[in-house]
C-alpha cells in the first residue's frame, strides 16, 4: 500500500466511431491513459478506467451511409470492433461505454435545462448551409469546400484538415455537399440553442489560472483560447441522429423536432454517462467518483487526449459542468499529446500510409507495439513512426534486453539448480551495487509514472532492466559455480527475483509478457505489487526451493525482410 491510498478517475477521448482507430490515435489518448491506470493500480490505488465511443454527429451518419448501413446498426457493429482491439491492445477499461446510451441522453438533457434555468442557454437564429438537392442543412462535416483562410479546396465545414483553423460551414468558399457531391446550395435561418460561454469567461479562467497540475501543453492551450475571447457557440444541429433537445418534462421541444444536440457537448458529458452504464451493469456507486457531494471531491480526475482536443475539454466541457452550478467533479490533471505521425506525414488509410489498431495485431503481439509507442511517446513534440524504429526498440530493448536477461537467468537455474530458487550464499559486492541501483531508480520510475512522464518511465524500466544484465556480467554465476556453487547460488538466486522485479515494473506498458514472465516464476497474484524502492528485501523475496520453469522465448526478434514487407504493405520512408 502506498503512504495515501488514493481514489484515480481515468478517462481518455472518446474515439470516433467512424472506424478502427490507428496507431497515432492509440498512443495519444488509450494507451497512456491504460498505462497510467495500470501503473496506478500496481501502485494500490482504486482506479476507475473510463472510455466509450463518440458515437453521434456527422462522422457517425455519413460512415455509415457510406457503408449503406442504418445509422444506429453501424454504429453497434463499430462499437463490437472498436471494444474488440482494444481488448486485443489489452487495454484495461473498467467499462468502455457508448455516447449513443440512455444514459448519456438523460445527462445531456439534464445540462442543458439546467444551464438554461441559470440563464446560459438562449435561442437564436443564425445562417447555415442547406443544399437543394439532398433537401436538407448541412452541417459541419456534411459541408466541404475551400478554406476561407488557407485556399484548401477540401476543407470540412467544421474545421480544415490543412490549416487546422476551426470553421463555420458558411464561411467556405465554393460550398458542396459531402452527400450528394452537389453545389446547389443556399444559405438558409435555422434555430439553434446557443450556450453563452461569453458569460463564463472570468470563471473559467479563473479555474485555469488556480489549476496547477496541468501539464504545460494543457495549460498554454487553454490560455490561448481565453485569450481569444470564449464564443457562444450552437450546441444544436440539424441532424437526426443524436441526442433529442426536450424541455423538462420530456416532451420534444417546440422547433427542434428535427434536431439534436451537437455532438461535441454531449461527447464529453459521456465520460459521465460511461461511468453510470458501468454503474448500472455492475451495481456499482458512480456517484462516488462524480459527485462532490457524494464523496468525490477526494477523487484525482486525469484525462488524456491528443492537443486537437484540449479546448474542448479545458473550455467547453468546463462550461457546461460550472455552468450548472451543480456539484460535478472537474478535472485536476489532464495531460495532452501532440501527433504520432508516419514517417512525418500523416496517417491515411486511402493511401495507405500507416498501420491501424486491427492490422498492427495481425503482424505482432500487442506488448511490441505498446512498448515502441510508449517509449517514444509524442510528448514534448510530435514523433514519427518508422519501422526501423520500430525494430530496433523492439530487438534491442525487448528481445534482447529484457528477455535475454529472462531467458539467460531461469534456463541456468533450471539446468544447474533443478529449477529451483537456490539458497545459500551471501551478498557480495555485486549485489551491494545492484542494490544501490535498484534503490536510486526505482525511485525515479514512480515519480516517472506518477508524473505522467512516459518516455521517461520506459526509459528507466530499460535501464533497470540493462542493470540486471550489467549485474550479471559483476556476478557471474556461472564461472563462480565451477569452484563455489554457494557463490553461484546467490548470483542465480538474485536474478531470480531481479526477473520478477524487471517484470513488475514492465507491466503497465507490457502486460501480457509481465504476466508470463511472473507465472513463469510461479509469483502469486498478491505479491504482483509495485515495489518499493526502499524495501531491501527486493532481491532476495522468492523462497528458496520454490520451483520455476523457464518461459518460451518472450520475443521474437523483428527481421530486415519483415521491415520491407510492411514497408511494401503500410508505407514507410520512401514515399
Ligand atoms: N471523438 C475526437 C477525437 O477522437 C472526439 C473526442 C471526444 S472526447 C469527449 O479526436
Ligand atoms: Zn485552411
Amino acid at each position: 500500500m502506498p503512504a495515501r491510498a488514493k481514489r484515480i478517475l481515468i478517462t481518455s477521448a472518446l474515439p470516433y466511431i467512424n472506424g478502427v482507430k490507428h496507431l497515432g490515435n492509440l498512443a495519444g489518448s488509450m494507451l497512456p491513459a491504460d498505462v497510467h491506470a495500470r501503473a496506478m493500480r500496481l501502485m494500490g490505488h482504486e482506479v476507475l478506467y473510463i472510455c466509450a465511443t463518440d458515437e453521434h454527429g456527422t462522422p457517425a451518419e455519413l460512415a455509415a451511409g457510406k457503408a449503406g448501413q442504418d445509422v444506429r446498426a453501424y454504429c453497434d457493429e463499430q462499437h463490437d470492433i472498436q471494444r474488440a482491439a482494444g481488448e486485443g491492445f489489452a487495454l484495461s477499461y473498467d467499462f468502455f461505454g457508448r455516447s449513443s446510451s440512455p444514459e448519456n441522453a438523460a445527462l445531456t438533457q439534464h445540462f442543458a435545462h439546467v444551464l438554461e434555468e441559470n440563464g446560459l442557454i438562449e435561442e437564436r437564429t443564425s445562417r447555415q448551409v442547406y443544399s437543394l438537392a439532398d433537401g436538407r442543412f448541412l452541417p459541419d462535416r456534411y459541408v466541404e469546400g475551400t478554406c476561407p483562410h488557407c485556399g484548401y479546396e477540401k476543407a470540412r465545414g467544421d474545421q480544415c484538415d490543412n490549416c487546422g483553423r476551426l470553421l463555420d460551414p458558411v464561411d467556405l468558399k465554393d460550398p458542396y455537399s459531402a452527400v450528394s457531391g452537389s453545389s446547389d446550395i443556399e444559405i438558409r435561418d435555422t434555430t439553434h440553442l446557443f450556450l453563452l460561454q461569453s458569460q463564463m469567461q472570468e470563471d473559467i479562467r479563473g479555474w485555469v489560472e488556480a489549476s496547477d497540475d496541468w501539464p504545460q501543453l494543457a495549460k498554454s492551450i487553454a490560455l490561448k483560447w481565453l485569450d481569444e475571447g470564449l464564443r457562444d457557440r450552437a450546441i444544436t444541429r440539424d441532424l437526426s441522429w443524436g441526442v433529442p433537445v426536450t424541455l423538462p418534462d420530456g416532451s420534444i421541444r417546440p422547433g427542434f423536432e428535427d434536431k439534436v444536440f451537437y455532438v461535441w457537448f454531449d461527447a464529453p458529458i459521456e465520460y459521465i454517462g460511461a461511468t453510470q452504464e458501468w454503474a448500472h451493469s455492475t451495481g456499482a456507486d458512480w456517484q462516488r467518483w462524480w459527485r462532490t457531494d457524494a464523496g468525490a471531491e477526494d477523487v484525482e480526475y486525469v484525462q488524456f487526449m491528443g492537443k486537437d482536443n484540449v479546448a474542448f475539454h479545458t473550455v467547453s466541457f468546463p462550461v457546461t459542468i460550472r455552468g450548472s452550478k451543480e456539484p460535478w467533479k472537474l478535472v485536476d490533471k489532464l495531460k495532452a499529446f501532440n501527433w504520432v505521425t508516419w514517417y512525418g506525414g500523416k496517417f491515411s488509410t486511402s493511401e495507405n500510409r500507416g498501420v491501424f489498431m486491427d492490422q498492427a495485431l495481425d503482424l505482432l503481439p500487442a506488448d511490441y507495439w505498446r512498448w515502441y509507442l510508449t517509449a517514444n511517446a509524442p510528448e514534448g513534440s510530435d514523433a514519427a513512426f518508422t519501422w526501423e524504429g520500430f525494430q530496433s526498440a523492439v530487438n534491442s530493448d525487448l528481445a534482447n534486453v529484457l528477455g535475454n536477461f529472462v531467458n539467460r537467468i531461469t534456463k541456468y537455474c533450471a539446468s544447474k539448480f533443478d529449477g529451483q530458487v537456490p539458497g545459500g550464499g551471501a551478498p557480495g559486492e555485486a549485489e551491494a551495487w545492484m542494490a544501490g541501483e535498484l534503490e536510486t531508480r526505482l525511485a525515479a520510475l514512480t515519480a516517472h509514472h506518477e508524473n505522467m512522464e512516459f518516455r521517461k518511465a520506459a526509459a528507466e524500466t530499460r535501464a533497470i532492466w540493462a542493470a540486471g544484465n550489467e549485474y550479471l556480467t559483476r556476478a557471474e554465476p556461472w564461472v563462480k559455480y565451477k569452484s563455489d556453487v554457494d557463490a553461484a547460488a546467490i548470483g542465480v538466486r538474485t536474478g531470480l527475483n531481479l526477473a520478477a522485479v524487471f517484470a513488475i515494473i514492465a507491466a503497465p506498458i507490457i502486460p501480457d509478457t509481465a504476466a508470463r514472465i511472473l507465472d513463469a516464476l510461479g509469483v502469486p497474484q498478491d505479491n504482483r505489487r509495485w515495489p518499493d524502492a526502499a524495501d531491501k528485501t527486493l532481491m532476495d523475496a522468492l523462497p528458496h526451493g520454490h520451483e520455476i520453469t523457464p518461459p518460451d522465448v518472450l520475443f521474437s526478434k523483428i527481421e530486415d525482410s519483415q521491415v520491407a514487407e510492411w514497408t511494401d504493405r503500410f508505407g514507410g520512408g520512401e514515399d
